[in-house]
C-alpha cells in the first residue's frame, strides 16, 4: 500500500540480521540508522512532518548539520564532512555544482518524494561508493500495483520564525499493471529571526519540487520504473557567506528494471540508468557594498548506472554491485572592476574535471547460527580524474608545475562484521579499511574562499588517497518496555585531507588573510561514542534519549576541525488513538576544544525546549492531520560548533502543519 503524507518517526535499530530488513534494497546489519520521512501509519507521531530534510536528518545520532543560512544544510556523519561521506538518491551519485558546498544533495529533493534516509556508518555504508565516515541514502518513495485506486494527499504549513509557506500535493494511481505517483512541494521563507527577535538578513529562501515516478508491471517478476525529479530554489540567502545564490537548480532522472523472486535463489535484480544535471549560479548583487561584484556559476553533470543483485545461498545472503559514473564538474568565475576602464578577471575554478568511477562491490552475510551471523564486504573501484581544458591546467600549474591532466587510482574496501543474540542481549563489533580520492575541490579547486577560515583554497593534484582502518562495537539490551543501546566507532585515518597555508601569497577574495593549498595531515584518529534509550512507560508514554561523545585528533594532539562536543537529545511523547504529543529538549556542551587554525572558536553550550501537538480527523476515507507546535520555547539566542561564523539558529517558532488524504 503506497503510504504518503508526511510523517514522522526516528527508528534506531541494531540491525540483525534479514529479520528486521524492512526494505528488500540492502540488507541490514551492523549498525544502522533508519529516519522515517514518509508513512502513513507514523505521520501522526512525527513532531514537524512538513520539517525539511535536514530537520529529519538533525535527529539522528550520527549525524550532525554544517549550517551557513537557513537553507541547504550540509550533514557531516560521525564528525566528517562531505568529501569523507557519501549521499545518494536511491543508490544514484549526484554531486553539487557549488564551490563553496552550498548545495549538499540533501538540498535537490524534498520530504514528499522521500520514504526514508538510511544511515551507515564507515565502510558498512560502501555499497555505493567509496566513503570513509559513513553514508545516508535517501530512499524515493515506495510504490506498489494492486486494485484500480486513485489517492489524493494536500499538504500545507506555516512557520512563524520566518514567515515560511508550505505548499504540497500527490496524486497517486494504481491498477495491476501501472502506478503513478505525481508529487509537487513549494517552500517560501523570508529572513527567520534568532532569539531575542534579531532578524538575520539573508537567511530567505524559495524552493520548489516536482517528482515524477511512473511504474509498469511486466509480470509478476520483473517491473519497469521511470522517475525524474525537478527542483529549483531561487533567492537564497547565505548568512555565513559572503554571497547568495540567485539559482540552484537540478534535475535528476533514472529508468530501472527491477526483478523479484522472495522465493529464488536469485532473490532481486535491479539495474538502474540515470542522469542528473546541476546548475548553480551564485549572486552577490543584494549585498550592499560589494567591493568587486563577481559572477560565479557552477555546473555538475553525471550519467550512471548500477546493477545490484540479492541471491540467497544455502546460509549465505550475497549481494553484488556493479555500478560505475561519469562526471563532470566546471565552475568559473568573473571579477568586474569598479572602474569599467580595467580588464574583467577571469578564472576557472573548477577547470573542467571529468571523473570516471567504476566499481565492483560484494557482500556475505552468512547465518552461523540461529544466534549470530558474520557479514564481509569488499569492494575495488577504479577512479580517473581529467581536467580538460587547457586554461584549466596552466592555471595550476603555476602551483604543480610537472602536473599532468590525468590521474587514475584504484580504491580498495573491506569490512567484517559480526552480530550475536543472547536473550535480551544484542552484540556486535566489526572492522573495516576503505579508501578515498580526493575530491574535485581538493584536487583541483583554484582559488575557492572558505569564509569560515577566510582562506583562498588552491587544490592538489599531487594528494594521495585517504586510507581509514575503523573499529565499532555495539551492545544493545531490550525488554518489553526498555531498550539501551551503546554503539562506539573508531577510525585511524592517514593522509587526512587539510588545508595548509602558503606563505607569501595573497588572496583573490578582497577580505581574506591569505592563500591555503590542501595538503595531508600523516595519521588522524576519530572517536564517536552514543547512547541511545527509549523507555515505554506505559501504553501512552515514552521517553526517549540520546547522548553522544566524540574526539578528534592529529598526531600532535590537536583537535580536527568540526568535532562536536557532546551532544543530547531527550523527548517524552504520548500517543493515544488520535492524538499525539511531545515534549523534547536538545542541547549541546560548550565546546571548548577548538582548533583556530580551522577557523573554530569557542562556542557555548545551549539547550532548547520544543513542544507539539497534533489531532487526526477521519471521516470515512478521508483523513486530516494537524500538527502544531512551538521550537526553540524560550527564545533562546544560541549557536552551535557547526554554525558557520557563529550565524545563531532561529528562535522561538510556532509552526502548523495540515496534511489532508482522500
Ligand atoms: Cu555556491
Amino acid at each position: 500500500m503506497k503510504k504518503n503524507i508526511i510523517l514522522l518517526s526516528c527508528l534506531i535499530w541494531a540491525g540483525y540480521g534479514k529479520a528486521q530488513n524492512h526494505n528488500d534494497s540492502i540488507s541490514t546489519q551492523g549498525i544502522q540508522e533508519v529516519i522515517l520521512i514518509k508513512s502513513n501509519t507514523l505521520a501522526k507521531k512525527e513532531a514537524k512532518p512538513l520539517g525539511s530534510i535536514d530537520e529529519y536528518l538533525q535527529k539522528s545520532n550520527q549525524v550532525d548539520m554544517i549550517r551557513r543560512g537557513a537553507y541547504a544544510w550540509e550533514p557531516i556523519i560521525n564528525n566528517m564532512t562531505t568529501e569523507r561521506t557519501l549521499v545518494t538518491i536511491d543508490g544514484m551519485r549526484i554531486f553539487g555544482a557549488c564551490t563553496d558546498k552550498m548545495d549538499p544533495i540533501t538540498s535537490y529533493v524534498e520530504v514528499s518524494n522521500l520514504s526514508s534516509a538510511k544511515i551507515t556508518s564507515g565502510q558498512q555504508g560502501s555499497c555505493h561508493g567509496t566513503t570513509i565516515g559513513g553514508a545516508i541514502n535517501l530512499e524515493r518513495n515506495k510504490n506498489s500495483f494492486g486494485e484500480q485506486k486513485w489517492k489524493v494527499y494536500l499538504n500545507t504549513g506555516f512557520e512563524s520564525v520566518n514567515q515560511q509557506k508550505i505548499w504540497g500535493g500527490s496524486l497517486q494511481f494504481k491498477n495491476k499493471q501501472w502506478y503513478n505517483d505525481t508529487n509537487f512541494m513549494f517552500r517560501d521563507a523570508h529572513n527567520y529571526k534568532a532569539g531575542g527577535g534579531i532578524e538575520i538578513p539573508y537567511s530567505q529562501y524559495k524552493k520548489m519540487n516536482l517528482s515524477q515516478t511512473l511504474g509498469y508491471k511486466l509480470n509478476d517478476n520483473n517491473l519497469v520504473e521511470a522517475s525524474v525529479i525537478y527542483d529549483k530554489a531561487t533567492h537564497v540567502g547565505y548568512p555565513a557567506l559572503p554571497m547568495d545564490v540567485s539559482l540552484a537548480e537540478a534535475i535528476i532522472g533514472s529508468v530501472q528494471h527491477k526483478y523479484n523472486n522472495k522465493e529464488g535463489k536469485l532473490q532481486s535484480w535491479e539495474t538502474k540508468i540515470y542522469y542528473n544535471n546541476i546548475t548553480h549560479r551564485m549572486d552577490d548583487t543584494q549585498r550592499p557594498a560589494v567591493p568587486i561584484h563577481m559572477d560565479m556559476p557552477g555546473w555538475s553533470t553525471t550519467y550512471g548506472y548500477y546493477s545490484k543483485a540479492n541471491a540467497n545461498w544455502g546460509k549465505h545472503q550475497i549481494l553484488g554491485n556493479i555500478s560505475g559514473f561519469f562526471n563532470r564538474s566546471l565552475a568559473d568565475m568573473t571579477m568586474y572592476p569598479n572602474q569599467s576602464s580595467e580588464k574583467l578577471m577571469y578564472m576557472l575554478t573548477w577547470p573542467d574535471v571529468h571523473t570516471l568511477n567504476q566499481a565492483l562491490y560484494l557482500e556475505d552475510t552468512f547465518t552461523i547460527n540461529d544466534n549470530s551471523n558474520l557479514k564481509a564486504n569488499v569492494s575495488f573501484t577504479f577512479h580517473q580524474n581529467k581536467v580538460n581544458n587547457t586554461m584549466g591546467i596552466e592555471s595550476l600549474q603555476i602551483f604543480y608545475p610537472e602536473m599532468k591532466e590525468q590521474k587514475s587510482r584504484g580504491l580498495k574496501s573491506i569490512a567484517v562484521q559480526y552480530n550475536h543474540q543472547f536473550k535480551n542481549i544484542e552484540t556486535g563489533f566489526g572492522m573495516g579499511y576503505g579508501e578515498r580520492a580526493p575530491s574535485v575541490s581538493e584536487g583541483y579547486g583554484f582559488y575557492l574562499f572558505n569564509s569560515m577560515e577566510k582562506y583562498d583554497y588552491i587544490g592538489n593534484p599531487y594528494l594521495k588517497n585517504e586510507e581509514s582502518l575503523e573499529g565499532n562495537l555495539y551492545v544493545r539490551w531490550k525488554n518489553q518496555s526498555v531498550s539501551l543501546q551503546l554503539n562506539a566507532s573508531y577510525f585511524n585515518i592517514r593522509n587526512y585531507i587539510v588545508g595548509e597555508v602558503i606563505p607569501g601569497l595573497v588572496p583573490m577574495t578582497i577580505g581574506g588573510l591569505g592563500v591555503k593549498k590542501t595538503t595531508a595531515l600523516d595519521r588522524v584518529y576519530i572517536l564517536n561514542i552514543g547512547l541511545n534509550s527509549e523507555i515505554k512507560i506505559n501504553p501512552h508514554f515514552k521517553w526517549i534519549g540520546q547522548i553522544s561523545y566524540n574526539d578528534g585528533r592529529d598526531k600532535q594532539q590537536q583537535i580536527l576541525p568540526y568535532i562536536s562536543p557532546l551532544r543530547y537529545r531527550t523527548s517524552l511523547s504520548y500517543h493515544q488513538q488520535s492524538i499525539s504529543s511531545e515534549l523534547s529538549l536538545t542541547g549541546n556542551a560548550a565546546k571548548n576544544k577548538f582548533n583556530p587554525k580551522y577557523g573554530e572558536s569557542n562556542t557555548a553550550d545551549y539547550a532548547i525546549i520544543g513542544f507539539n501537538i497534533g489531532y487526526q480527523f477521519l471521516w470515512k476515507a478521508q483523513k486530516l492531520d494537524i500538527k502544531t507546535g512551538v521550537e526553540n520555547i524560550l527564545d533562546t539566542n544560541y549557536t552551535t560548533f557547526s554554525d558557520w561564523n557563529k550565524i545563531p539558529r532561529p528562535g522561538r517558532n510556532f509552526f502548523i502543519n495540515l496534511n489532508y488524504s482522500y
